[in-house]
Parts: C-alpha cells; sequence; structure tokens
C-alpha cells in the first residue's frame, strides 16, 4: 500500500508558462549569493501569479516579500516547493483515493474524498514554511535552494482532523509512528521517494487535518490537490502533498527524508514536544517552527517619505501566538512597539504594523522582532547549521528618507 499509484511526470514546459525572457528579479536581499541573485527570475506556474524562480524541475519557486503584507496569503501567491519533478496533473489526480493502514492498524481502508467530507470536519489558519526558508541568507552559505524570505504561507486549511481519518483503520495503540506518501515521484528509479512520519501525539494532535480546501476553494494542484496533511507549527517539511498512503508503523521511519535530510544539531533548537522515535545523540528531525517576522513594507533600498512611513509585516512562532513585535528605526538601538493586527489563531501569521511620526533625513536601518507567548524571542546572532535551517535573526532593511 505504501507506494505511488499515480504519476505523470511533466516537464518545465508543461508546467511554467513562463517566456524565455522572463524578468530577472530586483531587490533581492545582498544575503543572497551572488549567482542567486543574478539567476531568481519571476516565472508564472499554471494558475498562480508569478513568483520567484529558483529552480524548475522540479518547481521550487517562492513569493515576493510583499506578499507577506496581508496575514492570510492567497492561494494564487502560495509558493510552491517539490523535491521531486514526477507530479501528477489533474486527470491523473482524477483517481486519487486514499488508502489508510498499516501493520499497527486493525483494518486497510482505501476513502475517497466523499469519506473526508462526510467526517466532522475543523478549521485552522497555520503558517506553511520550508525548513529552507531563508537559507540563502546564510552566513557562511550552505549547499541547497537558496531560498530567500519567501519560502512560507499562511492560509486557512479545512479538512477532517488526521486522527479521525485514521480511526478509520482502527489504529493500535501501540503505533509508534505515522507514516505519509505523497502522489508525486522521482523522475529517475534511484532517486529516493519523498515519505515522511509525524510521531503518534503530533499525528492525533486537535489540530492537526487532512485539509481538502485552502482559503475557502480546492487546494491549488501545486499545493497538493486534493488533499494535504496540515501541521501546525511544525515547518513545512511534514505537510504531505497529494497525500495517498498512511502507514501506522510500529517502527521509525528510516529513509532518506528523514534519516539524513531535514535534521538540526541536537539541542540546538529546543522543542515543546520531541520527536524521540526519531532523534539521535547528533541530531534531531527539524519539528517546530522557530519565532519569527518579516517586514514586507517598506522594502528593502526604498526612499520614504519625511513625513513618515508605515513599517508592516507578519509574526508567527510554534503555536503559542505572538505577545509582542517590536520596530527598530535605528539599526536595532531603539525599539518601539508595534500594533498587532487581528488575531487568526496561533499558529497562523499575527500582522504587525508602526507609523513612524516625522523623521529626519538621511538612511534609517529598519528592523522587527517578535516575542511569542512562551517569551521566546528572536536571535541576535545567526545559530548557523549545516542545512541553514531556522534563521530568526532580525531582517535589517535600509531606507532612505527624503
Ligand atoms: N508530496 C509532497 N509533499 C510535500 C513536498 C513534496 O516534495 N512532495 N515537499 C514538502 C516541503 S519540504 C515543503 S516546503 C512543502 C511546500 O509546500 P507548497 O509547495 O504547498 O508551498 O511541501 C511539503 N510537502
Ligand atoms: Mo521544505
Amino acid at each position: 500500500m505504501f507506494r505511488r499509484e499515480i504519476l505523470v511526470g511533466i516537464g518545465a514546459a508543461g508546467l511554467a508558462g513562463r517566456s524565455a525572457l522572463a524578468d530577472q528579479v530586483k531587490g533581492l536581499s545582498p544575503m543572497l549569493p551572488a549567482g542567486t541573485r543574478e539567476e531568481a527570475r519571476w516565472g508564472t506556474l499554471a494558475g498562480k501569479q508569478p513568483l520567484i524562480q529558483l529552480a524548475d524541475r522540479p518547481p521550487n519557486y517562492e513569493a515576493p516579500i510583499a506578499t507577506f503584507r496581508e496575514a492570510i496569503t492567497p492561494n494564487d501567491r502560495f509558493f510552491v516547493r517539490y523535491h521531486l519533478a514526477g507530479i501528477p496533473d489533474m486527470k491523473a489526480l482524477e483517481s486519487w483515493s486514499l488508502p489508510v493502514g498499516g501493520e499497527a492498524a486493525n483494518r486497510q481502508v482505501t476513502l475517497t474524498m466523499e469519506d473526508l467530507r462526510a467526517l466532522p470536519q475543523h478549521e485552522i489558519s497555520a503558517v506553511c514554511q520550508c525548513s529552507g526558508s531563508r537559507r540563502g541568507l546564510s552566513d557562511p552559505h550552505v549547499a541547497g535552494v537558496q531560498w530567500g524570505y519567501g519560502a512560507m504561507g499562511c492560509a486557512t486549511f479545512h479538512g477532517p482532523r488526521l486522527r479521525d481519518v485514521l480511526a478509520k483503520a482502527e489504529v493500535k495503540p501501540d503505533a509508534v509512528e505515522i507514516w505519509m506518501d505523497g502522489a508525486d515521484g522521482p523522475v529517475l528509479p534511484t532517486t529516493p521517494d519523498f515519505s515522511k512520519s509525524l510521531p503518534m501525539d503530533k499525528a492525533m494532535d486537535d489540530d492537526t487535518i487532512v485539509a481538502i480546501e485552502m482559503n475557502g476553494a480546492p487546494l491549488p494542484l501545486l499545493n497538493g490537490y486534493p488533499a494535504r496533511v496540515i501541521v501546525p507549527g511544525w515547518t513545512a517539511t511534514y505537510w504531505m502533498k497529494h497525500v495517498n498512503g498512511l502507514h501506522a508503523s510500529s517502527k521509525p521511519l528510516e529513509n532518506f527524508w528523514m534519516a539524513k535530510a531535514y535534521r538540526v544539531p541536537a539541542n540546538m533548537f529546543p522543542v515543546e514536544h520531541p520527536f524521540t522515535t526519531q532523534d539521535n545523540n547528533q541530531t534531531w528531525p527539524i519539528t517546530e517552527m522557530v519565532v519569527n517576522t518579516v517586514i514586507a513594507e517598506p522594502l528593502d533600498g526604498a526612499r520614504v517619505e519625511r513625513a513618515g512611513f508605515t513599517v508592516r509585516g507578519v509574526a508567527w512562532d510554534r503555536g503559542s501566538g505572538i505577545r509582542r513585535v517590536e520596530v527598530s528605526l535605528d539599526d536595532g538601538h531603539t525599539w518601539h512597539e508595534a500594533r498587532l493586527d487581528r488575531d487568526l489563531g496561533n499558529y497562523a501569521f499575527r500582522g504587525f504594523s508602526l507609523a513612524t511620526g516625522t523623521l529626519h533625513p538621511g538612511t534609517s536601518v529598519v528592523s522587527a522582532r517578535a516575542t511569542s507567548n512562551t517569551g521566546e524571542q528572536q536571535v541576535q546572532a545567526l545559530k548557523w547549521n549545516p542545512a541553514g535551517y531556522h534563521n530568526n535573526v532580525p531582517q535589517k532593511l535600509t531606507v532612505h528618507v527624503t
């Protein structure tokens, strides 16, 4: 059962309608590698507004920073990240269904979309952030997709709880992990298929769902149509798209994507709920996000009026919620408390803004820093790690007051 059932490889031409003359992206962070800045292009994937294309096969497209002027990311501006180039199309997904079972379940069932709709539904607004978001800002640089600030988004997801889906297969109390598979796959048989696992407490959590809607619409194809696992508070690597296999297992998943990739040095990033079946003495799996902010307005290098301007962006954490955001206009010397926008729930982006008031002409270095409800704060110095994960050093951008 734990296998791919539908697979249609599509090439770059089928996926992206972008022209060969696509515009280079201007104004990317100067902390990104020079080559990444030169090669980044605006690309338009089917059903999407232009996104910043870092790779096309498999597609890796991030949202421009101005996207984060809103706390909910529209579906057509939501970033796209795949590990493997064999992505199913809508036609292949017409025959989609969801097998649920495994040796730690009493039954093996295959659920249809109607079965998922018939279960009690739950709604949650949650941040989907790639573990590697901001990897490109690592200093020194590290290998991997050189993401800037936009490998993330926040949407309102709707669907049955994962635990109710699992209950259909009568998962046994001695299950150790839930293994998850998706309908995309490698083009070459030598590439390891992408599958991930969850510990039982996170799989059974009230807020972990199998989403069948995103912002009130079916999921966009490239964000996991027709169903995707939502793991609020955890980085997106566990948010299995086109989920087509749930396997209750009596042992830990030991594939490349669990044992080798997506790991952080042990103890470097403390977590509230450890994923103990995947921990070892040297490394832990990356799980909970760290508290963070992004400033979406103004943009780096902008000219602003002496009469003042508004600093706007979003903050988020691992799910305790945001207590406070502070903004500095003088390179971190003094800080002003920002206004927090409407609360969309502890797992969502929290919008913030600060009106500066009158300014002196010259340059101003703008930063923001958040404190979560548990008191977690953004770090002052990068906790460098080989995969470039969890970079929550406050962003610095320079504006020119004229
Ligand atoms: N089926 C499948 N699900 C997946 C992935 C993938 O490659 N295949 N990548 C994961 C990772 S690492 C990220 S960052 C997010 C990207 O989600 P998005 O493309 O909807 O933005 O999907 C996750 N789920
Ligand atoms: Mo990711």
